[in-house]
């Protein structure tokens, strides 16, 4: 890259010109979907400046309580505006959502951006219900601020590594509700191959956010002196076979016998190729954007003690197998296309294989030979 040319482009290509740009080509888009990507967008760019601030503004630790399962209910902003839950510290500390995950331990980081993208979504009049991961219950917006989307979303996904710097990352979906006078949660539980769009923000020595809107996968990089983030990596394509496989290797004992033999293919290959070589952050954006960009293979299957794997369908496996299919790859679940899935519950778990198109074409050949 030419960092001396860069410095000196004036003509930028900013996340929202560029949806516009997309919009542009659907005579029907009326400008819902780029409204809340921008929604979106500013959660993202909040977040980025949290994880940035969190060690000097003491925000890392535990937020002193467990999350609970407890109900949510609809959500009644006081305000609208997102402007009104920015930056006010006092907020901050009010911040005390019921929470849940079977009593997973609550980091402030976790809570706080959680408040900031509810309140980024139902601001943006374009949504109807929200699925978090830090939410137990689905939030059905009221119906004065209701629009025609749903977002399922992991405000800030691998919040394990949080204390020691690793890359983290916000996930999301979006799909269309069927019925915006009869909103279920039905709406929610759709094939991930319905969604309209999907992608992350990863949180790391850059803020990257990387889009599809079912129009291929585009990249962005935040400019901090800009406060904008911008066309980086344009038309992503994932390589169609890889050199490096992604996976939990402290699991392997309780691996069932296709994963088993992949990986031992990916470590002794008979063929006469190199072995892949393993890398694993632990933080499903982190692992995720380096197959999109270097290739190879993502996986966290099932084994004896989590037969479902432990990945969310909704907020995890959707909206990343839809970035892997528009960037040529492939997801797989051990049993189906991921895409084609059909939740039945709003944090269902899945065993999920994804990369490379020819990687994945390997494990669905393991797993077809296991079947016979
Ligand atoms: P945390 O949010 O608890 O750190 O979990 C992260 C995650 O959901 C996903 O981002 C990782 O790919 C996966 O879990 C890592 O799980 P293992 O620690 O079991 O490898």
């Amino acid at each position: 890259m030419d960092h001396e040319a860069d410095a000196y482009r004036t003509d930028l290509m900013t996340i929202t010109r560029h949806v516009l740009n997309e919009q542009s080509r659907n005579p029907e888009a009326r400008g819902d979907l780029t409204i809340l990507l921008s929604h979106i967008v500013l959660g993202c760019k909040f977040v980025a400046s949290a994880v940035n601030k969190a060690g000097l503004a003491k925000l890392i630790g535990l937020a002193g309580e467990t999350n609970v399962q407890a109900s949510a209910p609809a959500y009644q902003p006081s305000s609208p505006r997102l402007t009104s839950v920015i930056f006010l510290p006092c907020e901050i500390e009010m911040v005390k959502h019921s929470l849940c995950d079977q009593g997973e331990e609550q980091k402030k980081l976790d809570v706080l951006s959680n408040e900031v993208f509810v309140k980024a979504l139902v601001s943006s009049g374009r949504t109807c219900v929200l699925v978090s991961e830090e939410d137990e219950e689905a939030t059905f917006v009221e119906p004065a601020l209701r629009g025609k989307y749903c977002v399922c979303f992991d405000p800030l996904d691998g919040s394990s590594n949080i204390d020691c710097g690793v890359s983290i990352g916000t996930i999301f979906g979006i799909y269309m509700i069927k019925d915006k006078e009869n909103v279920t949660l039905e709406d929610v539980l759709q094939p991930g191959k319905n969604m309209v769009a999907a992608g992350y923000c990863m949180y790391g020595s850059s803020c990257t956010l990387v889009l599809s809107t079912g129009n291929g996968v585009n990249g962005f990089t935040l400019d901090p002196s800009l406060g904008e983030f911008i066309l980086t990596h344009p038309d992503i394509k994932i390589p169609k076979k890889g050199k490096i496989y992604s996976v939990n290797e402290g699991n392997a004992k309780n691996w069932d016998e296709p994963t088993a033999k992949f990986v031992e293919k990916c470590k002794f290959p008979k063929d006469g190729s190199s072995p892949k070589s393993l890398r694993y952050i632990g933080s499903m954006v982190a692992d995720v954007h380096r197959t999109l960009l270097y290739g190879g293979v993502f996986l966290y299957p099932a084994d004896k003690k989590s037969p479902n794997g432990k990945l969310r369908v909704l907020y995890e496996v959707f909206p990343m197998s839809f970035l892997m299919e528009q960037a040529g790859g492939q997801s797989f679940t051990g049993k189906q296309r991921a895409l084609d899935l059909v939740p039945t519950k709003i944090h269902e778990r899945s065993p999920i294989f994804l990369g490379s198109y020819e990687d994945v074409e390997e494990i669905k050949g393991l797993y077809a030979e296991q079947a016979k």
